[in-house]
């Protein structure tokens, strides 16, 4: 009898083990993101446990606590074993500040070069025994230094001869969240808001904290956490308390809260009869309104405003230039160490002026004129986080302002949430862009990190594509966006590709046969959005409002520069945006080598028909006409989207079903909207080129009518809006009569 239940006991030890060995990888939704921890082939276990002991660290704090729970669940989990904290032994990892762990100020580390953020991680000896240190002088640089020691685990790096020593290149490396107090987020296409105000501060949501993780394991160190288009009540005072609440949560990771202000505050909350910044009783509201902040949130870290821009009040509603309004703001910040983003994304309907050159005419005469504590936030383009975008004219222009770059990770003209486009590409093309500023070499990447004039201080911004999906962000490579942003906004030198493979091991697998194949797969991805969407130069031609599927066609719109329309100019005789100094003239706001190449005719085909107005004839450097590229550059978009799903088709043996399949559904919908995208475009210009298909490219399905009728209700992204009445659309035979759905 003994003997059977023996038996039987081994035969479903036998099952269970093959089952486990043999069963796909553990479904995953995403949400652990790159902070997966699961166990390491064992080879590589092998290699690293005698390397990762134990965890030393002779003080607490909640930086160090935080650094030292990281390592002991990061170590645990990778190598598949507990590693707790522990005394000093072979194999330990030993953690601290020279003021915090003797054992570290007893090594004399070189750590003056890394001010206060930057880490180092040395393999040497203590009392002989073999260890790895991860040093800092302060806190928060080994709570960096021990992400990034798991870094090089998840990525099969050796770990047993190290010299690593880093510091950020950027002082600020920020997100802005979109995000509303009602739960909503503007251009958010990752569910509702994270932040749960109405249960703040008695119920804080766990997941803060593990944002916190994900953002300072890429080095992202302060959040602004509402819409620029700022409700006044988040500067309430029941609304700070919930902000401080959250702030204790984010402050062990290095995360410092902001807010986004509305300039009209001081009416709206202070009850004055003003918000003019010359005013002597809104400075003083300011002052007050702030040091109330600083005394619930000591290192709250500044505001950020939008003003007189897209309806949001401003000091332009009192005759103020923007260096009026911002210094208001930043005078009251100054003596707490607080900070002002006052964004650039500044137009008007009431300016005929090309709206591609509005802002730097706002604001490069206002040059030198800006405290130091504040910022000029500039969005990378000139008009609107396109696809593509020469890289707006103010970088390189305002040499004596601290500029800030703002790019969007959140996809609002780049297909939203379910198109794979890996941002990191557009990131880096902004930050290698030379200006010309200073000569060649004076690229956006030094502007902006202060070294091209000199300053003091740096920053760069990041539009949020956070919410409260399990996947954190829309779609499981959405995540990259999120990560990349962090990473290069640390190391400025980071390639995209370097990047791609590192958050490809640590989010699914080391297998060489499946990063060597998806990192190329990525990389490819951004052009591909431009060319089904945008090629050659064009852009802002989105369906209205929500900015979701192609809309050319739109001429009906109140503010006139918001039309499609207004940027292609399509025409009998051509497309393009004249920006020539025929036309808007907006080239010569560039260093004169730019505008003269983007006036002449060695423009670069990509930037074409942002600058110029050719005829559908024109002759491209390829020798074919401009209406033959275009066609060839939407099929080539269509033809990459085709190319990335039989990419990840066969990365199945690689992926966890739950990922794999939501992925794979994504690129379906891609390459469904790319096709749509091509041929709603070609149906349209060509109605003006008249010209035929070039040869082998196969003419729209349907006519224009039909995909102007395509009309989509509710495309997320947008707040407080409600559809148009429902509308009967022309019949259309193979949909039963209504055309409502993407084709
Ligand atoms: O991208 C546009 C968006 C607006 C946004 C604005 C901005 C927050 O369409 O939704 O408003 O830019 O950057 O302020």
């Amino acid at each position: 009898m003994r003997g059977d239940w023996a038996r039987a006991a081994l035969v479903h030890l036998f099952a269970a083990g093959v089952l486990l060995l043999s069963a796909p990888a553990r479904a995953e939704d995403g949400y652990d993101l790159w902070l997966r921890y699961r166990p390491i082939e064992a080879t590589a276990q092998a290699q690293y446990r005698p390397l990762a002991t134990a965890v030393v660290s002779q003080a607490t704090s909640p930086t160090l606590d935080a650094a030292k729970t990281e390592l002991t669940k990061g170590l645990s989990g990778l190598l598949d074993r507990p590693v707790g904290a522990g005394a000093l032994a072979d194999g330990a990892v030993v953690i601290g500040t020279p003021a915090s762990s003797p054992l570290i100020a007893g090594l004399k580390l070189p750590l003056a070069p890394l001010g206060n953020e930057g880490y180092l991680i040395r393999s040497t000896s203590i009392d002989g025994h073999a260890v790895t240190v991860i040093a800092a002088n302060r806190d928060i640089g080994v709570l960096y230094g021990s992400f990034a020691f798991l870094r090089l685990i998840q990525t099969r790096q050796q770990i047993a001869r190290l010299d690593i020593s880093s510091a950020p290149r950027l002082k600020l490396r920020l997100l802005n969240h979109w995000d509303n107090i009602d739960g909503t987020i503007e251009r958010g296409y990752a569910g509702h808001s994270i932040f749960d105000w109405h249960k703040m501060p008695d119920y804080m949501d766990p997941r803060y904290t593990v944002m916190a993780r994900a953002d300072a394991s890429v080095g992202i160190n302060g959040i602004a956490l509402n819409n620029v288009s700022s409700d006044v009540w988040m500067l309430a005072p029941m609304y700070i308390g919930k902000v401080a609440a959250l702030a204790d949560v984010l402050r062990p990771y290095g995360v410092r809260v902001y807010l986004s202000i509305k300039f009209s505050a001081p009416v709206e909350l202070g009850k004055l009869k003003t918000a003019d910044p010359a005013d002597p009783m809104v400075a003083a509201w300011w002052k007050q309104e702030v040091d109330a902040i600083y005394r619930q949130i000591p290192d709250f870290g500044g505001f950020v405003v939008k003003a007189n821009s897209e309806g949001q009040p401003g000091p332009r509603d009192y005759n103020r230039s923007q260096a009026e309004g911002a210094n208001v703001v930043a005078d009251a910040l100054k003596p707490h160490g607080g900070t002002v983003f006052w964004r650039a994304f500044v137009y008007s309907e009431k300016d005929p002026t090309d709206r591609a050159k509005q802002a730097y005419n706002e604001f490069k005469p206002l040059d030198g004129k800006f405290r130091d504590n504040v910022f000029v936030q500039t969005k990378n383009g000139a008009i609107d986080f396109q696809p593509r975008e020469p890289v707006h004219p103010l970088f390189g222009a305002m040499p004596k302002t601290n500029l800030a770059l703002e790019v969007q990770l959140t996809k609002e003209y780049l297909g939203q949430a379910t198109h794979l486009v890996y941002l990191p590409v557009l990131f880096k093309e902004v930050l290698d862009w030379d200006t010309m500023a200073k000569g060649k070499g004076s690229t956006v990447a030094r502007v902006i990190d202060g070294s091209l004039e000199g300053h003091t201080t740096s920053a760069m911004v990041g539009v949020s594509n956070i919410g409260d999906d399990r996947n954190w962000t829309g779609s499981q490579f959405n995540q990259a966006d999120w990560y990349g942003f962090g990473r290069l906004a640390w190391d400025l030198n980071l390639t995209p590709e370097q990047i791609a493979r590192e958050w490809l091991a640590q989010t699914f697998t080391n297998d060489p046969a499946f990063i060597d194949k998806m990192a190329p797969m990525m990389m490819a991805s951004r052009e591909a959005v431009v060319n089904y969407m945008t090629p050659l130069g064009l852009h802002h031609i989105m369906a209205t409002g929500h900015h979701y599927g192609p809309g050319p066609w739109v001429d009906d719109l109140p503010r006139p520069e918001q039309n499609p329309v207004y940027f292609h100019r399509a025409d009998a005789k051509g497309v393009g945006f004249d920006r020539t100094p025929s036309g808007s003239d907006a080239t010569s706001q560039y260093a004169p080598p730019i505008a003269k190449l983007f006036a002449g005719p060695d423009i670069p085909d990509r930037y074409l028909l942002w600058f110029q107005h050719v005829g559908w004839d024109h002759k491209m450097k390829s020798g074919r006409s401009l209406w033959d590229e275009l066609v060839l550059h939407y099929d080539e978009g269509v033809a990459q989207v085709a190319q990335m799903r039989q990419t990840w088709d066969a990365m199945k043996p690689y992926v966890d079903a739950e990922r794999w399949s939501q992925t794979a559904a994504f690129l379906g919908i891609q390459a469904k909207e790319a096709q749509w995208w091509r041929d709603a475009c070609i149906a349209y210009f060509e109605t003006f080129s008249h010209m035929p298909m070039p040869a082998g490219h196969a003419a729209p399905p349907h006519d224009l009518t039909y995909y102007k009728a395509v009309y989509i209700p509710y495309a997320p992204g947008r707040t407080g809006y409600t559809a148009a009445p429902f509308k009967n659309t022309p019949k259309d035979p193979d949909q039963n009569g209504i055309a409502t759905q993407i084709p």
